[in-house]
């Protein structure tokens, strides 16, 4: 009998989560945080961070040649954030799931049960961010969390 927790289907991942500065602002941390939890995810490691142009631009790189880019940072710099790793079995995805679609104007209509319904005002003000697959959610988590095994590398200096 194939069991799936032998078989590494079940493997537990970890994912980045961002309530973002309207989120913070907003004061939805707490409703998010209840979410998170109701929706079987372990909150591992937390921090709220102020982001410079430098760490966000960093952060956004993908993003550098659009139109919405210089606005973006500006959004994301705008106040406070909350940074959360997130851990259970395919964190990436059900995460990606539950805060729905960037524009949080659709998914009002489309999905408004996710956080970004919820919370978000439009393609901007989305409220949350998710990492879009594993190798983001490495890359993200270790950008902010440094080595979260040894603590080596967080960005403690940054920390409000
Ligand atoms: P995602 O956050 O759903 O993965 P991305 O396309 O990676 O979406 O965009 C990153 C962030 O940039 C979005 O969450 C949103 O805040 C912002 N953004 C994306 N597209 C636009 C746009 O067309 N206009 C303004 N802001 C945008």
């Amino acid at each position: 009998l194939l069991c799936p927790l032998l078989h590494g289907s079940r493997k537990e991942e970890k994912t980045l989560a961002i309530i973002k500065p309207d989120g913070v602002s907003s004061h939805y941390t707490n409703k998010i945080k209840a979410v998170i939890l109701e929706s079987g995810f372990a909150i591992v490691r937390e921090k709220i961070l102020q982001l410079d142009e430098g760490n966000a631009t960093y952060f956004y790189s993908e993003h550098s040649g659009k139109s919405f880019f210089p606005r973006l940072i500006t959004y994301m710099t705008s106040g406070p954030v909350c940074l959360m790793v997130l851990e259970k079995v395919n964190a990436v995805s059900d995460w990606r799931t539950l805060i729905g679609p960037t524009d949080a104007r659709k998914a009002k209509v489309s999905h408004p049960t996710s956080i970004r319904a919820m919370c978000g005002v439009d393609l901007e003000r989305n409220c949350v961010h998710g990492s879009d697959s594993r190798e983001s959610a490495a890359r993200e988590i270790a950008f902010f969390f440094g080595d979260i095994n040894t603590g080596k590398g967080d960005r403690k200096h940054d920390e409000l």
